[in-house]
């Protein structure tokens, strides 16, 4: 058991971590990179203990991913009895419970109480790319319309996808066709300004679809219900709706992708629920099992269902040992109200934040949803110009000091928090403490 307390024993990185960092380098591609070169021995909770005994307060979860906390003592005892009774059959060869078990809880979990069907995968990108296979295949249309500042993955229909260059994209095309962008409902940087960005928005970009893709030729609309690699962009209230009812009024199929929101990160059980919106099909990843490689699409049962045998599959998808971390996973979401518990982070960060902006005009916005929360870094309030280096520097500064964080923006300059949804409140505001002395020496 690891106790939940930060400890600095050697700087950071470490002697031991420094010479796994020399190993990497000779063994592992360079396109692979560390974003803090630390190497994790252990984990508990809110808590990653490193090779040379620091212990280091994860304010990333993996991305998004340990939101039951990592290591969580119900998903591990799954997966060891799961492991213990078999390892992989191939769902697609010879099938077995825990699979159909996960696609039963994701028609309870997810919006709407229509009908529905999921197909299991191994990785958020791949759930996407059988999103779009099964758009496709219900509609008979080709086109398909993301976002800017949309991410969602790195294959090559999911880079095509995808929003921003470097580096996802840079020198890896050509790119899947028949994909088409439209600009995102970003309030801050709306050029109408926030008040307009709803309304503008909404119009601007069902004329731009009807305008350059048709209708008629559309497949489906794909977005983020809040932005994750993008800047945790958070639309303004009304326009998830109201596009996603111009969609069904143009038979558009909505998918919302809730790989980095989904599973009470947002302070919902999914993002989509703050406004009651119902997509068509809904993907879903990482928070899902609670560390272990598992993915979704869940949809109405007739497009699901409309796709012939043997259309959707791949060798892991739906893994034993994964479905069984994310039987637990969910369980404990529920029975320990996780989503409650992402709305008391959510204010327990933005309170922090939102103070701290009094004191440093870097920070041009505080925003996001439940345990979703964000800092927009500029150098000036008024032109907002996007301030990167200073993101960087902070992120820096906060790993130095025991803390793991992330940035995330197309411009790279938003700071953002990703606790696990068991850290504690004391865990929490010590973090915040390191986050603003990293701060404070940045500026
Ligand atoms: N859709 C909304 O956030 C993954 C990517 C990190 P995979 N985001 C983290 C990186 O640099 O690779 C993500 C997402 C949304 C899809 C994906 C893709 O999920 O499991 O990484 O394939």
């Amino acid at each position: 058991m690891i106790e939940q307390k930060r400890i600095l024993s050697t700087p950071i990185p470490g002697p031991r971590s420094v010479e796994l960092q020399q190993r990497k380098t000779a063994a592992v591609g360079a396109g692979v990179s560390t974003g803090l070169p630390v190497y994790v021995e252990q984990a508990r909770d809110g808590i990653l203990r490193d090779v040379d005994g620091n212990q280091l307060i994860d304010f990333g979860s993996g991305i998004a991913v340990t939101n039951v906390g990592n290591g969580n003592p119900a998903v591990v005892k799954a997966v060891q009895q799961q492991v213990e009774r078999f390892t992989h059959t191939c769902f697609m060869v010879t099938p077995y419970e825990g699979y159909v078990a996960v696609c039963e809880r994701l028609a309870e979990l997810t919006p709407g109480d229509h009908e529905k069907r999921s197909a299991l995968f191994n990785s958020g990108a791949e759930a996407v790319e059988n999103a779009v296979k099964i758009a496709r295949h219900a509609t008979g249309k080709d086109g398909i319309v993301a976002f800017d500042h949309a991410y969602h993955g790195r294959t090559n229909l999911t880079m095509a996808m995808t929003a921003k260059n470097m580096p996802y994209k840079h020198r890896f095309g050509p790119f899947a066709g028949e994909l088409y962008r439209v600009p995102m409902a970003y309030p801050y940087r709306w050029p109408g300004g926030p008040e307009h960005c709803e309304k503008e928005a909404f119009s601007y970009i069902t004329d731009q679809i009807h305008a350059q893709v048709g209708e008629e030729s559309t497949a489906a609309v794909i977005i983020e219900p809040i932005q994750g690699e993008g800047g945790f962009i958070v639309p303004p209230k009304g326009f998830l709706p109201r596009l996603a009812d111009w969609c069904r009024e143009h038979d558009i199929l909505f998918i919302a992708d809730e790989v980095q929101s989904g599973f009470c990160r947002s302070g919902d059980w999914f993002a989509c629920d703050d406004e009651g919106v119902v997509p068509d099909l809904i993907t879903t990843a990482k928070g899902i099992a609670g560390g272990m490689p598992l993915a979704a699409v869940t949809g109405r049962a007739e497009l699901l269902d409309g796709v012939h045998p043997g259309g959707l599959g791949g060798t892991y998808g739906g893994n034993p040992v994964a479905c069984a971390a994310a039987l637990a996973s969910m369980d404990f979401m529920a029975e320990h109200d996780l989503a409650g518990r992402a709305r008391a982070i959510g204010e327990r960060l933005t309170g922090r934040l939102t103070s701290m902006a009094e004191r440093f005009p870097q920070i041009g916005e505080v925003r996001g949803r439940g345990a979703m929360i964000a800092a927009e870094l500029v150098t000036d309030r008024e032109t907002k110009e996007p301030a990167a280096a200073l993101a960087g520097a902070v992120n820096k500064a906060c790993h130095e000091r025991g803390l793991v964080t992330l940035t995330c923006g197309t411009l790279g300059n938003v700071f953002r928090f990703l606790p696990p949804l068991t850290i504690t409140d004391e865990l929490l505001d010590e973090g915040l403490d390191v986050f603003e002395e990293a701060f404070a020496a940045s500026v």
